[in-house]
């Protein structure tokens, strides 16, 4: 059991991650409430001290199970899936730092999420269709730089509210398949299967050992066992896959930072 919780050095007001503007901090929490691992969420490692966090991370005895990057997106526009040249390139170059970023962390996941971005125009039409191509070009250029750097690349389906492409664990199975790339997985959000899929349980069945991360998050975003997500399911359904990576806390902290990290890591410990 590899029990995690997402952190980020920037402050964010109303976001899914913990102990934002206060990652330092965040760390020290983690080991402290006896996780295992922590995710970042970082929009840029070029900017932050990476080797004073790495070592923070390795005297706790912590790993780094994965690295969010859509904040590219969200705050500078970088998407794979922008058929504009300039764009696409910089947004491959700051996956690729973000590769870099994850080696020397020992090797923790890339995870394509919000980088993904939004198509534009109508679905299956042809301006839609080139940029899928130029996301699944984009993956693939990721895929090949993590590959020679002990680096795996995930694929996140994020509900329809968020983006209009790669939704559900179909679509992103589906997509896998077109990438065909050995170094491509798939990471499941409880979150947003809560909004998209007909049944948790069946759609882990479904992505067997294609899944390799899951956010373990419930129904309101808040942490395991705050909503009504039914994890006993989930969690069989786990099982049945033979699931081993990471379960992490990607949560609104909510009721505060604490309080949700410790729900998190003694819900997941006693359920698991
Ligand atoms: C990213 O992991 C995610 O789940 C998004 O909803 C965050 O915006
Ligand atoms: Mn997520």
């Amino acid at each position: 059991m590899i029990v995690a919780i997402t952190l980020c050095p920037k402050k964010a007001s109303f976001a899914p991650m913990l102990f934002t503007g206060r990652m330092e901090h965040g760390i020290r929490r983690a080991a402290e409430l006896g996780c295992d691992a922590v995710e970042l969420n970082v929009q840029n490692p070029t900017l932050i001290d990476t080797v004073a966090i790495a070592e923070l991370i390795a005297s706790l005895g912590l790993t780094v199970t994965g690295i969010g990057t859509g904040q590219a997106y969200y705050e500078e526009g970088l998407s794979i899936s922008d058929t504009d040249t300039k764009v696409h390139e910089a947004a491959i170059q700051r996956l690729k730092v973000q590769v870099d970023f994850a080696q020397q962390l020992g090797g923790a996941s890339v995870i394509i999420g919000g980088m993904r971005g939004k198509l534009d125009g109508s679905p299956g039409g042809n301006s839609w269709s080139e940029q899928r191509q130029a996301s699944i070009e984009g993956t693939r250029a990721a895929a090949d730089y993590a590959a020679g750097r002990g680096v795996r690349v995930l694929i996140e389906p994020i509900n329809r509210y968020e983006t209009n492409f790669i939704n559900s664990i179909a679509q992103g199975l589906e997509y896998l398949d077109e990438i065909d790339h050995s170094n491509v997985s798939l990471l499941a959000d409880t979150f947003h299967m809560n909004i998209e899929e007909v049944s948790l349980a069946d759609s882990i069945l479904a992505a067997g050992e294609r899944l390799t991360y899951m956010h373990l998050v419930d129904s309101n975003r808040r942490a395991t066992g705050m909503g009504h997500t039914d994890f006993k399911a989930v969690i069989g359904a786990l099982h049945e896959i033979g699931y081993d990576g990471p379960l992490c806390a990607e949560v609104i902290p909510l009721p505060d930072d604490e309080t949700a990290a410790r729900q998190h890591v003694e819900f997941v410990r006693a359920n698991w």
